[in-house]
């Protein structure tokens, strides 16, 4: 679609995470002439090679913590939009232990959005599907933008409160925000800690894969790549104070996800392990993305699930000096959450 707003410098918060360096990666390669500047922790979610590479006068790295006020201001200051991804995002962890949740989730944006009040900048908050709870497996029903919010977990309920602050932001102060909801991601570069890496990285060290409950939760798979380019045409495209939610029509339920693994990675499909259900566990979220379609003309352009869970599987395979340090990490601290 044609930009309404074409921005020049962008900061992208979480830009050394899964898909805030999908996206960086992605304006490099699709929109040239826009510089980011990357604001990361660099927790133990975030790695510096996510972005190696490229080109410097494309892309600088500034290492600190989105709840720092001041550093916040100064790199808003001289961005024309910031894009929002810096999260704690796995509900695992936030079960654990919540409190690195409410703190980087909602204060990290209250710093963000407080800045981009005062210096007047754009503002693209990314958030999830997860915000509106879960649905019944026979609901015929999927979450619009019009769904009431629900969330189930500690990590839900933080993404949801940053997503109020937006709206208010919006209302109260006028702020020049959009929020998206997307679905399920998945792809290269996506942290071993979360549902297919674990699985993969699991057959490729030997070891069973792990299935909680009775595996019949349903989740909607998005590429992302795809998730990339609707953060593009909101961005661009979206319309001030209003919510997109982003989907690929890409449900299946998870012991459909992990045979299809085990198939293409030529292992028996009972070969997997049933573990303890998550606490909580979201039985089934699925988007209806009739509006980012319809008005902002976006679609997806990895439709076929099982092609791309093919393609995401030899990644890892060729990538193991990426995930194996964090592997023995994820699988200990799992062990403890057992
Ligand atoms: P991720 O865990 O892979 O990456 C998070 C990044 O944020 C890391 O680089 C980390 O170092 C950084 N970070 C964490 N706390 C920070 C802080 N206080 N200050 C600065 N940087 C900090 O997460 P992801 O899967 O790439 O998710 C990115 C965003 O997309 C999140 O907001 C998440 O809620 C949202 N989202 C994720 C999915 C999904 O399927 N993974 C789906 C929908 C929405
Ligand atoms: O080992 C596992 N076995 C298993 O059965 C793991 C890690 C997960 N699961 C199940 C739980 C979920 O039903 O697989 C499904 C997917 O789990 P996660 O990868 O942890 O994702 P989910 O909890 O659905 O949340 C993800 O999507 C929405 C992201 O982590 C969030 O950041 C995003 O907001």
């Amino acid at each position: 679609m044609t930009s309404a707003f074409s921005p020049r410098r962008i900061l992208v918060t979480g830009g050394c995470g899964f898909i805030g360096s999908n996206f960086v990666r992605w304006v490099v390669r699709e929109q040239p002439g826009v510089h980011m500047t990357v604001l990361d922790k660099l927790t133990y979610a975030g790695n510096p090679e996510n972005i190696a590479g490229l080109p410097a006068d494309r892309v600088e790295l500034v290492v600190g913590d989105i709840c720092d006020a001041a550093l916040v201001n100064r790199l808003v200051e001289r961005a024309d939009a910031v894009v929002h991804f810096a999260a704690e995002s796995h509900n695992d962890n936030s079960i654990a232990d919540p409190e690195p949740f409410v703190r980087t989730n909602v204060n990290g944006t209250y710093a963000l959005i407080e800045a981009c009040r005062k210096y007047d900048v754009r503002y693209h908050h990314v958030s999830t599907d997860e915000v509106y709870g879960d649905l019944a497996l026979d609901d015929p029903a999927r979450f619009t933008e019009e769904t009431p919010y629900r969330p189930s977990s500690p990590y839900s309920s933080t993404k949801a409160a940053s997503d109020m602050l937006v709206r208010a932001w919006v209302r109260t102060y006028g702020l020049r925000a959009t929020i998206s909801n997307c679905s399920n991601n998945y792809g290269p570069y996506q942290h071993v800690e979360k549902f297919i890496p674990r699985q993969i990285t699991n057959i490729l060290c030997g070891m069973r894969p792990v299935l909680y409950g009775d595996g019949r939760n349903v989740r909607d798979w998005i590429h992302v790549d795809d998730h990339s380019s609707a953060l593009w045409e909101v961005l661009t495209c979206g319309r001030i104070g209003e919510t997109y939610l982003v989907g690929a029509d890409g449900e299946r339920s998870n012991i459909e996800v992990l045979r299809a693994i085990l198939h293409v990675m030529g292992r028996p499909e009972d070969e997997f392990d049933r573990v303890r259900d998550r606490p909580g566990h979201d039985r089934r979220y699925a988007i209806d993305p009739t509006k980012i379609r319809r008005e902002l003309g976006w679609w997806p352009v990895h439709t076929d699930f099982e092609a791309g869970l093919a393609e995401t599987i030899p990644w890892y395979r060729d990538n193991e000096p990426w995930w194996r340090p964090a592997k023995e990490e994820t699988e200990a601290k799992y062990a403890t959450q057992a």
